[in-house]
């Protein structure tokens, strides 16, 4: 898939912490097929060999939708099951060390608080920024709030797509109107969901009105 195709309307951080099905892959395809347009395998307590095995099996699913597959933190692992990219926080292999590494053909995404440090992600060779946590959150410990103001600034002042992170969900979206966001990004919107796919599919159509109102 080339890069410029790729569409951040509803991006999946995974949690395999909240989940209602036996697998990770049921929810992630269950996710897919409701429209999640884009997967990032988030794994925080499992060895290396869990990790890169996980990431097989997910990519088995999101070769399948022809979805895009972006590994956190592990540079090594997306590279050992070739899948579409990594994503990288602020603590992180730095971004311009990361492209290197990865080459020009790997979706490399990068966490962002400020403009300070999207302007620098993007500068170094990011090609999305994860901005957030834009709402409150009880999923990842120790967040930096982001304003909905310095998102919309992050918008306006670089050239690649950003997704909204933190707490989105179906209630709180529409305060996203006009920041010029690509899309957003969830965990437990929908890992924590009864029914995955019906959970994805209400978010696409509340992220496709509010950008259709001007975003
Ligand atoms: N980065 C910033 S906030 C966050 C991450 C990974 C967690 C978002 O989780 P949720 O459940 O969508 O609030
Ligand atoms: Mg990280």
């Amino acid at each position: 898939m080339e890069k410029a195709d790729i569409d951040y309307i509803l991006y999946l951080c995974t949690d395999r912490s909240f989940m209602k099905t036996e697998t990770l892959e049921e929810t992630v395809e269950q996710a897919v097929q409701g429209g999640c347009s884009i997967v990032q395998l988030r794994e925080k307590d499992c060895s290396t060999k869990e990790f890169y095995e996980q990431a097989l099996r997910i990519k088995n699913v999101t070769q399948q939708y022809n979805i895009p597959l972006i590994i956190n933190d592990r540079i090594d692992i997306c590279m050992a099951v070739n899948a579409d990219g990594v994503h990288l926080g602020q603590e992180d292999m730095p971004v311009a060390e990361a492209r290197k590494l990865l080459g020009e053909e790997k979706i490399l995404g990068v966490s962002a608080h400020n403009v300070e440090e999207a302007l620098k992600a993007w500068q170094d060779g990011a090609d999305y920024l994860g901005v957030g946590a834009i709402f409150g959150t009880n999923t990842k410990k120790n967040t930096v709030d982001t304003s909905i103001e310095t998102l919309k600034e992050i918008c306006g002042k670089v050239p690649i797509p950003v997704v909204a992170i933190g707490g989105v969900g179906l209630s709180n979206i529409e305060k996203l109107a006009g920041s010029g966001i690509s899309g957003v990004a969830v965990v437990s919107a929908i890992m924590a969901a009864e029914e995955p796919k019906k959970a994805a599919e209400k978010l696409v159509i509340k992220v496709r009105e509010v950008q259709n109102e001007g975003i």
